[in-house]
């Protein structure tokens, strides 16, 4: 009851605002909207997050969008979600002030409203914006597929202009793309498939671990959203707790829904030893193997790592880079 009477409030507090915001028919242009559900099998207890979103933010800088309503139907039998659930984007929350109101039904209906803040005639919602609003769901039980629940019978929303025009357009549900790891890396992380090392296979590689990089602080340079997990493994495949360093060599794992996505070598640039930071003894190795490759071998990886310069190879330049990098403190 609670929170239908604050949907309510927010919805009465927008209609005395508004008193002349009829949704009606007419307007020429579109904005569509995607709820992005995860295109994958999720066991009895798992979540996964529907994600609600303008599919071409575009569309909203050539029409004037307003408010909107979303609505969100889903089986109770075989999921369930609360209030607590359904968060608002943050850039989203920012334009609508106050003006938005969230809810979910005991008959299992998630609904959205909201509307600009402080918009004018021709102020609606900025074509910066993505995401609307996300939904973790638990699954009651195994279900092969969950976006197969998602059926378009089931999802409506209606966006209105600042002038009450309803402008048209779609909802539908759309698969979310599995995330990846060269999507998710953000600041100063790095993705390469297929990457070499003076002719020689690496694999797909983790570029721009710092030295000393916990787990935990790895996982906080992804964008992951909660269906998503990184985990790291060791060479002899056991995985790291939180407080572990990251070091060269290392598998770092994308989980989807708990289903493994995709992997990479983990590479701390100039971390030829795999101790998870660069110092002298990165410079020794790397001289040891130039004088000797064979008595002293290294693993792709390592070499990769130990390519300093950049010069894909490694030669005394590395050693040079190293010792510049270890009284510099940076690569720059
Ligand atoms: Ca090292
Ligand atoms: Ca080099």
């Amino acid at each position: 009851m609670k929170i239908r009477t604050k949907l309510l409030s927010a919805l009465l507090s927008v209609l005395l605002l508004l008193p002349a915001f009829p949704f009606t028919a007419g307007a020429v242009d579109t904005v569509d909207i995607n709820v992005c559900v995860p295109d994958a099998a999720v066991a009895s207890g798992q979540t996964f997050t529907a994600e609600v979103r303008f599919a071409d933010p575009s569309q909203l800088g050539s029409r004037v969008v307003a408010g909107l309503q979303v609505e969100i139907g889903f089986d109770t039998g075989k999921l369930s979600t609360s209030k607590a659930a359904v968060v608002v984007d943050p850039s989203f929350a920012e334009e609508c002030g106050s003006f938005s109101g969230k809810g979910v039904t005991a008959g299992g209906k998630v609904i959205f409203v909201a509307i600009r803040d402080g918009f004018s005639a021709s102020t609606g919602f900025s074509s910066s914006l993505t995401g609307i609003f996300s939904v973790t769901f638990t699954a009651k039980t195994d279900v092969a597929n969950v976006y197969d629940l998602f059926s378009a019978s089931a999802i409506s929303a209606v966006l209105g202009d600042s002038s009450a025009v309803e402008v048209d357009g779609t909802i539908k549900a759309v698969k979310a793309a599995a995330g990846s790891l060269a999507d998710l890396a953000t600041g100063s992380l790095g993705y390469t498939a297929n990457a070499s090392i003076g002719g020689k296979a690496v694999g797909d590689v983790l570029t721009g671990v710092g030295n000393d990089t916990t787990l935990s602080a790895l996982k906080s340079q992804f964008g992951t959203n909660p269906s998503q997990e990184i985990k790291v493994k060791t060479a002899g495949g056991e995985y790291l707790s939180s407080s572990d360093v990251v070091k060269t060599g290392m598998t770092v794992e994308l989980y989807e829904n708990g289903s493994l996505v995709e992997s990479a070598v983990v590479i701390v640039k100039g971390d030829g030893d795999c101790s998870g930071a660069c110092d002298v003894f990165d410079a020794v190795i790397v001289l040891s193997w130039i004088v000797d490759p064979e008595k002293n071998p290294l693993s792709p990886a390592a070499l990769l790592a130990l390519d300093a310069d950049g010069s894909n190879g490694n030669d005394v330049f590395d050693a040079v880079a190293i010792l510049t990098f270890i009284v510099k403190g940076s690569w720059s």
